[in-house]
Order: C-alpha cells, then sequence, then structure tokens
C-alpha cells in the first residue's frame, strides 16, 4: 500500500517548535519525501544532533538516535557502515553542522558515505535563545552580539561545492513540495546529498523571515542551470542577491560503504561472527 505522512509520525507528542517555526515545513516535507519514495519507516535510521530541529526524531515513527551537538554525522555514518541497506537521514542546525561540527561536516562530504544530511539554516542557535549562528549575516543584532556580530557569515553551500560534496542542494521550509522533491532526490544520490534550508526562525531571527525569503529565492531547476557544472553552481552559490534552491551540483562518485574492502560481503550486521577468533589480536597487540 502506497505510503502517507501518517506512516512516519510518530503518534505519541507534537513538535514543541514555536508557531510558526520553519522546522515545521522541513518536518512536512521529509515525511512526505519518505512516503512517495514509499520507504518502510523502520528501514530508516533517523540521526540528529542537538538544538531546535535536532529534536525531529521524536515525533517520527522511524528508528532514531538524538546525539550530541555537532557530532550527528559521525554517528551516521557508524550506522551507515553496520548496516548499509539502511536509508540514513540526518537533521541537523547551522550551529550543530556549520559550528562546533565544521569538522566533521567537511570530512564526511569527502568521504562520501551514502547519507542525507538537511541542515536548518536559521542564522540562529534557536535551542539557547537565539545567539549568532555562523550563518548570520554581519552585524545581525543577537541576545549574544547586542552591537551585531563582527563576523563574517560562512557560505555552505560554496563549501561544500569546493570539497567536492557529491549533492549540494538548498531547499526553503516555505516551499513545502518543492523541498519534499529537493529531499526525494537526495535520499535517492548515491553518496552524501547535503540539504541546506533556508528555515524562519520567527523568534530569534526577525530580518531572514517568510517574506524575506519569498521575495529572493527562485528555483533553480526552472532556468537552464547544469548541475553538473562545477564552475556554474559555485557562480551561483556566491550570489547572494538571488537565492537559488533546488540542485546545485551534482556528481556520480565512489561510495565510501562500496570502497573499504571490509564490506565486500555486505554489511557488517549480516558478516557471521560466530568462529571468529580474536584471540591474536589481543596476543598481537599485548606487551
Ligand atoms: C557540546 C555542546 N555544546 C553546546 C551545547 C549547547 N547547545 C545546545 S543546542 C545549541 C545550539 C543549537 O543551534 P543550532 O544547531 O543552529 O540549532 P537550532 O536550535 O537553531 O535548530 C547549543 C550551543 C551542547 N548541547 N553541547
Ligand atoms: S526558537 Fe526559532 S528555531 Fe527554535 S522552535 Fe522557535 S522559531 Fe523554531
Ligand atoms: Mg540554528
Amino acid at each position: 500500500m502506497a505510503k502517507t505522512i501518517k506512516d512516519f509520525t510518530n503518534p505519541v507528542g507534537k513538535p514543541n517548535w514555536c508557531p510558526g517555526c520553519g522546522n515545521f515545513g522541513i518536518e512536512m516535507a521529509l515525511k512526505q519525501a519518505m512516503a512517495n519514495l514509499n520507504l518502510d519507516p523502520d528501514q530508516v535510521a533517523f540521526v540528529s544532533g542537538i538544538g531546535c530541529g535536532a529534536n525531529a526524531p521524536y515525533w517520527f515513527s522511524t528508528y532514531n538516535i538524538v546525539t550530541l551537538h555537532g557530532r550527528s554525522l559521525p554517528v551516521a555514518t557508524g550506522v551507515k557502515l553496520a548496516n548499509h541497506e539502511l536509508t540514513v537521514i540526518d537533521w541537523g542546525g547551522d550551529g550543530d553542522g556549520y559550528g562546533i561540527g565544521m569538522g566533521h561536516f567537511i570530512h564526511s562530504m569527502r568521504r562520501n558515505a551514502n547519507i542525507t544530511y538537511l541542515v536548518g539554516d536559521n542564522t540562529v542557535y534557536g535551542l539557547t535563545k537565539g545567539q549568532a549562528s555562523p550563518t548570520a549575516d554581519k552585524g545581525m543584532k543577537t541576545p549574544s552580539t547586542p552591537f551585531g556580530t563582527p563576523d563574517s557569515p560562512i557560505n555552505p553551500i560554496a563549501i561544500a561545492i569546493a570539497v567536492g560534496c557529491s549533492f549540494v542542494g538548498r531547499g526553503y521550509a516555505g516551499n513545502v513540495p518543492h523541498l519534499a522533491a529537493l529531499i526525494a532526490e537526495g535520499i535517492k544520490h548515491k553518496g552524501f546529498a547535503l540539504i541546506d534550508i533556508f528555515q524562519p526562525c520567527v523568534t530569534y531571527d526577525k530580518v531572514r523571515g517568510y517574506p524575506y525569503y519569498q521575495q529572493k529565492v527562485y528555483d533553480l531547476q526552472s532556468t537552464d542551470h547544469d548541475v553538473s557544472n562545477r564552475e556554474e553552481a559555485l557562480k551561483k552559490a556566491l550570489d547572494t542577491e538571488r537565492l537559488g534552491i533546488g540542485i546545485f551540483y551534482q556528481v556520480k562518485s565512489d561510495v565510501y560503504e562500496d570502497v573499504l574492502p571490509q564490506f565486500k560481503k555486505g554489511p557488517l550486521v549480516k558478516h557471521d561472527i560466530e568462529n571468529v577468533d580474536v584471540k591474536p589480536l589481543f596476543e598481537f597487540y599485548s606487551v
């Protein structure tokens, strides 16, 4: 039977996000994408960090792990390596992935495990009351930067293209059908898929709200954008006047779990460990 959003909804509890939060749009789009792909909830491992958006797994009926702030990607990679037959989704915030977790972000992209990474890009640390995140515009006033942040924002899309991420996309939480289709493309992609998502934080960011994005975003795929052209993708990523949403860049590239010799026999969970003798290993390392 065809799946619906309800199949991916935890019947216990409802999201506690502020009314109007962009996370509701991401939640709906992710559930819709999984339903459209007819995935089984018990074949999806949903991993997150810590933050407002990263609380999402609590309200999904998939297999879920809420990890540590900035550390979700190593856990998601571990899950994929243990059982690469699972669909692995990771959802974190911009503080999570582009701040404390930046090292993991970069290395996960070049490693190219088959994971879909959604980043709620709301320019603030929402859960801890609105401090400036790495994507906050220079001069943005927040509780931690009352005179305006002196730092320049990072550009996650440009970074991902530069690192060679094999699928680089950007969505907008205010356009759920577009975001659902983009997430489905990310899940179908074989390799690491980054989907940065403009996610209005209606409580702490009074500039980058829905009216701001409504004026600025345009659909890359409604233009003649060539997703295989890396230089063109980078050029579009650096445009901060008109904000493209959709797929910036996509390339076929070796997938981590297909390259490692340990996985030639199939996922780790299916390896026969009945007759494995670990004694020689202990002897080798004993002094
Ligand atoms: C190691 C560690 N450092 C700091 C914190 C406190 N902390 C929790 S959530 C958060 C920021 C969340 O911001 P973001 O990742 O952008 O998610 P959002 O709440 O905006 O969705 C911080 C600093 C923590 N939980 N763990
Ligand atoms: S603080 Fe911002 S990001 Fe967090 S739930 Fe409220 S609106 Fe959403
Ligand atoms: Mg944030």
